[in-house]
């Protein structure tokens, strides 16, 4: 009948029913630029009226239908590197099809992950990063990283890694590595991966061969501003240095420096530091392991911390000093730094002096204007104490009243650049900021 349906003996229609769809696999998984293409019934269809069952298959090079390709095999000399190859099978019962299945390979290339750490920011641009595979026939460690020869060397700028998904979901960037040796194939390598002012990662004993899928190779732990490039394999004191040559700057500033930009904000801000700040003392290589692809393992956000400028309950008089406390609540949420912009009404009010408290040591802005009525304090855990957590006072600020008036704000200020944070692991963890009210009399 060619319809798709059957006619009984007493003329009623019988419905045919299709077959199910199979389960298709396309071998290699991970094919070099010489493999022929298969794709495999791994499960095969099956027809609830016991129809003979066969396959038509059709091929994708890129989403683009390879009309002349029908079989189940693709010959090796109509692929290239690169190429994603899609088959879809298609069941047939002799009445009808039945629903397709489809497998799908990436020809010559190793396809690869990595977590970019910590940054809980919108994505920008900035990550379209560089990455820098080499491939090792023997150990990697720290002690000889510096010195041992790679077999195979790949990277982005030379066209032989490929983003493929920078968009920085859950911060995973994903990438290809073109394979263009074939000799890589069958064998085991020490495989690492570097980005800028990030530690090496490092996966042992990859065996590459077309069972392969992917390779995760992490996350790429941030800080080393003073990288493997310029010779460092730890996070230490320079890193810690570059990062405060650099604090407040973006680029076209004088000491803008991208490489102490961890969290490739655009700007070197205290999120960059407690990166810095929670990888203090690692070094390269770090070894992946199962289960650390994802960032933000250990990372502590179990609340927010709230900010107070707290000033006197009384009126002031005029000439009077009186002391308004940076106060910072952050409950059991652990934080490494914060980051104010305080401004203030220069008709009423001047700055004498700031003192830093004892918990946020690191002062890397503590300072006033007068003239402009702004404040800056930007102050971290030192590397000694850890981070700062329950409630403590961060500074205390004296000001002296010129002018009688009813009330008049002390302020937090919240335009990026000078926005208020809290820091922990290159997220924020600001909650509230509350302002101070002064009323001065004469
Ligand atoms: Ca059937
Ligand atoms: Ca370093
Ligand atoms: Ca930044």
């Amino acid at each position: 009948m060619g319809d798709g349906t059957v006619y009984g003996s007493d003329q009623q229609f019988i419905a045919n029913s299709p077959p199910t769809a199979p389960v298709i696999s396309v071998t290699p998984k991970l094919p070099k630029n010489s493999d022929n293409l298969v794709a495999s019934i791994t499960t095969q269809s099956t027809d609830p009226d016991g129809d003979n069952v066969t396959y038509s298959y059709a091929w994708y090079k890129n989403d683009v239908l390879q009309e002349g390709l029908t079989t189940n095999t693709v010959n090796a000399s109509y692929t290239g590197w690169g190429e994603v190859w899609k088959v879809v099978v298609t069941p047939n019962d002799g009445y009808g099809n039945g629903p397709t299945a489809n497998d799908q390979v990436k020809v010559g290339v190793l396809p690869m992950t990595a977590t970019l750490q910590g940054d809980a920011r919108p994505p920008t641009s900035g990550y379209n990063i560089p990455f820098t595979v080499k491939l090792y026939n023997q150990a990697v460690t720290n002690l000889n990283i510096k010195t041992l020869q790679p077999s195979y060397t790949f990277s982005t700028g030379d066209g032989s890694i490929v983003v493929t998904d920078s968009s920085g979901t859950n911060h995973v960037v994903a990438f290809d590595v073109k394979m263009f040796n074939e000799s890589i194939y069958g064998n085991s390598w020490y495989i690492t991966l570097y980005s800028p002012h990030n530690l090496v990662n490092l996966q042992n004993s990859v065996t590459i061969n077309g069972d392969l899928t992917g390779l995760s190779m992490g996350t790429l732990w941030e800080g080393d501003a003073v990288d493997i490039t310029q010779g460092s394999v730890v996070i230490d004191f320079s890193d810690f240095v570059a990062f405060g040559n650099a604090y407040e700057t973006q680029s076209g500033m004088p000491n803008w420096n991208p490489n102490a930009d961890f969290d490739r904000s655009g700007w070197v801000k205290m999120a960059d530091f407690s990166l810095l700040y929670t990888n203090y003392g690692k070094t390269s290589p770090q070894t992946v392991t199962e289960g650390m692809g994802m960032g933000g393992e250990g990372l502590l956000l179990e609340g927010s911390v709230d900010l107070t400028l707290n000033g006197p309950s009384q009126p002031v008089n005029v000439n009077d000093t009186f002391e308004v406390t940076l106060d910072v609540d952050a409950g059991t949420q652990e934080l490494t730094g914060i980051e104010t912009y305080i401004s203030f009404n220069t008709t009423y009010l001047e700055v004498v002096s700031i003192t830093v408290g004892d918990t946020l040591t690191l002062a890397f802005a503590n300072s006033y204007n007068n003239t402009t009525g702004k404040i800056n304090l930007s102050l971290g855990s030192s590397f000694q104490a850890g981070p700062a957590s329950d409630s403590f006072t961060a500074a205390t600020i004296e000001f002296r009243a010129k002018a009688a008036t009813q009330s008049t704000t002390i302020s937090f200020e919240h335009d990026f650049p000078r926005e208020a944070d809290v820091v922990m692991e290159g997220s924020s963890v600001l909650g509230t900021t509350t302002d101070a009210q002064v009323q001065i009399q004469s």
